[in-house]
């Protein structure tokens, strides 16, 4: 008898068909109801599972008899309950490093985009206000040779600090849990506290996976601690950013702009943010690219397909 796997998200199609081959396959589609009703009735007799962005935890797994894998296509794995998952055995597997060079672009395409207004000033041309020689109000700011401050040293703050040090010749500030010698060293990165880094970066980029200490990590004590012309820049998690403080210090001008990849509601529909030109939002596109998600979807797949055959994953959250 076939095994069987759930697949919980939009997938790519080739990989989608390689699993129908193998498996009995049941494809979560919000267009067929309730998702949670169709998790629960999908599960009952599920082998494995594969998808990216959905929370899954007892609520909705509790019924699973036989579950050994989650293979998410993503790095992050807040959306899970991991410690429902260990302790019911079952093993979540998800996709490092092939991600991370295409988010840190993305990360600098923010933060290049915020420091030059390149969305505000965008429809500023295109609604014929170019009538003259640009003011001040159509200024930006400098990049080059300024301060970087990256929350969370991981894999894409490295990568993130890569461009800011070699491309930008960028002073590089981190923070995190722990210092790491090793990697900052040859990025000359220099550790130091929060409020340190709130106050001398010209640009903080928010980095960090999310867990207990980065929640609500940048509130509004936080942006107040930032300079009047600094840029935010968020690709981790819309939980670690307080949105409310944020809007109030761009329209207070209390700092300069923001780039915003992810929002604590995703998909966000509805935003007063959305009304503020010196804020730049994108629809969580940090490895949305034809060329990562496939690899990712590979990954994911190479990774479910082993736990089924008995063998342990490569990227194993929860060994
Ligand atoms: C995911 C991400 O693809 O990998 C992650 O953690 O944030 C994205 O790259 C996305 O969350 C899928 O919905």
């Amino acid at each position: 008898m076939k095994q069987k796997v759930v697949v919980f998200s939009q997938i790519d199609a080739e990989i989608l068909a390689r699993l129908q081959q193998q498996y009995e396959v049941v494809v979560i589609n919000p267009k067929l109801g309730d998702v949670q009703e169709q998790i629960k009735a999908a599960v009952v007799d599920a082998d494995g599972m594969i998808g990216a962005g959905r929370m899954l935890n007892a609520a909705n797994l509790e019924s699973a008899q036989k579950l050994k894998v989650i293979s998410s296509i993503s790095v992050g794995y807040d959306n899970y309950d991991v410690d429902y998952l260990t302790q019911s055995g079952i093993w979540l597997a998800h996709t490092p490093h092939v991600l991370t060079e295409t988010t840190a672009d993305l990360a600098f395409t923010l933060l290049v985009s915020a420091a030059k207004q390149v969305t505000r000033l965008d429809q500023w041309t295109k609604q014929g206000h170019w009538q003259r020689t640009v003011g001040q109000d159509q200024f930006g700011q400098e990049i080059f040779g300024r301060t970087l401050g990256i929350i969370g040293l991981g894999n894409i703050g490295q990568a993130i600090a890569r461009r800011g040090f070699h491309g930008f010749n960028m002073n590089i500030l981190y923070h995190g849990r722990q210092e790491h010698l090793d990697r900052a060293e040859a990025l000359n990165a220099r550790f130091c506290s929060l409020n340190e880094l709130l106050q001398q970066s010209d640009f903080v980029v928010l980095a960090v996976d999310l867990n207990a200490d980065s929640r609500q990590l940048i509130d509004a004590a936080a942006l107040a601690q930032m300079q009047k012309h600094a840029v935010l820049v968020n690709i981790s998690r819309g939980q670690v950013l307080d949105e409310a403080a944020l809007y109030d210090a761009i329209v207070n001008r209390t700092i300069f702009a923001a780039g915003l990849d992810v929002y604590q509601q995703e998909p966000l529909k509805q935003s007063d943010l959305f009304d503020l030109d010196y804020v730049v939002t994108l629809p969580h596109v940090g490895s949305a690219t034809a060329q990562t998600r496939k690899k990712m979807a590979e990954l994911a797949y190479q990774q479910l397909v082993d736990v089924l055959n008995g063998r342990q994953p490569r990227y194993l959250v929860n060994p």
